[in-house]
């Protein structure tokens, strides 16, 4: 999988490594475990992000620092590599620096349709996570370069980005990952799941009960849908990426095919997760509204009002849930 990828690497000196924006487990795991490994290959190493790595999140940059891009520090790298995003504008200002000076890049990912802007893509789609790739590239390399902070940072991704593993993308293969990395790194699971999933605020708890005093359900109670605005943020004093993890709640009420969580948080519309653990696809519903994913978990955005953005969405998904009822595969 990595053959080519490794040996196109070795063209290059210093390697500058982007994740994608508002970065989650997976994004920032990836890139501290595969900045690790180039630098045990003898390369020169910078890792970027525009956004502030969240707090569950910080102890993985005491592993490999993750900075801000500046013309400084994009300027001594000859060549690019992004992570756990198919598409340039994925990664913010990495377009910018790509548009003033033209670096070779290399992709590895696993979302679902990539786009052709690479000069070299690892993609693979039905992978569970980008960490279970970059476990795939130490194993296809020499697994003993892996340490217990590349193993941690990994099995974060691996945690992060199958709900613990429970998702459908959780194959044999991703339990065997898992089990190399706790092998590899010597660690507990609950050492890592209590620092990335149990260092939740009262703030961030007020604002989770007022978020669920909202939940409504639609289309014979299977849609489920959360909001959250700024009058709720302002009340509890937490800020937009507070909201992580909400979605699953109202996706785990009985009988409920997907969820949606609208955020009303920002002057310039409306944000949304869209969550599925049905046959529900909502890749293609989030597509409808000019946003896109994976078919179990996508991302879209509405300009509001946030009572017209739950109409049109609620309407689109309930019609690909009456024609899935139609063929009976829902
Ligand atoms: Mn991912």
């Amino acid at each position: 999988m990595f053959k080519e990828f490794i040996q196109k690497l070795k063209n290059y000196n210093h390697i500058g490594v982007f994740s994608h924006v508002r970065p989650d487990g997976d994004c920032i795991g990836s890139q501290v475990a595969f900045c690790r490994w180039l630098q045990k290959n003898g390369y020169e190493v910078s890792a970027f992000n525009d956004d502030d790595v969240p707090e569950n999140l910080l102890f993985l940059t005491d592993y490999f620092p993750v900075d801000k891009p500046t013309d400084e520090a994009t300027g001594k790298c000859d060549a690019f590599i992004v992570l756990d995003g198919n598409a340039p504008h994925r990664f913010g200002s990495y377009v910018k620096y790509q548009n003033e000076n033209r670096r070779p890049v290399m992709m590895v990912d696993h979302h679902p349709e990539p786009e052709d802007e690479f000069d070299l893509s690892v993609s693979v789609d039905d992978a569970s996570s980008t960490c279970e790739l970059i476990y795939n590239l130490y194993k296809e390399h020499d697994l003993d370069q892996m340490d217990p902070e590349a193993a941690k940072a990994l099995y974060t991704g691996l945690i992060t980005d199958t709900g613990s593993l429970q998702f459908e993308s959780v194959k044999p293969e991703t339990m065997e990952t898992a089990a190399g990395l706790l092998r590899q790194g010597n660690f507990r699971p609950n050492e890592v799941a209590e620092k990335v999933f149990s260092n939740q605020t009262l703030p961030q708890l007020r604002l989770l009960s007022m978020a669920m005093g909202t939940i409504q359900l639609f289309k014979n109670n299977q849609i489920a849908v959360m909001t959250v605005t700024k009058k709720m943020l302002d009340a509890t004093g937490t800020t937009n990426s507070d909201t992580d993890g909400f979605v699953s709640y109202p996706l785990s009420i009985t009988g409920i095919k997907a969820a949606v969580l609208l955020k009303d948080v920002e002057d310039d519309g409306i944000k949304m997760s869209l969550r599925s653990k049905s046959n529900v696809d909502v890749n293609v519903w989030a597509r409808e509204l000019g946003g896109g994913g994976h078919k179990k978990a996508a991302g879209a955005w509405h300009e509001g009002p946030l009572e017209k953005a739950i109409e049109e969405t609620v309407r689109i998904g309930s019609k690909q849930i009456s024609e899935l009822e139609k063929t009976s595969s829902l």
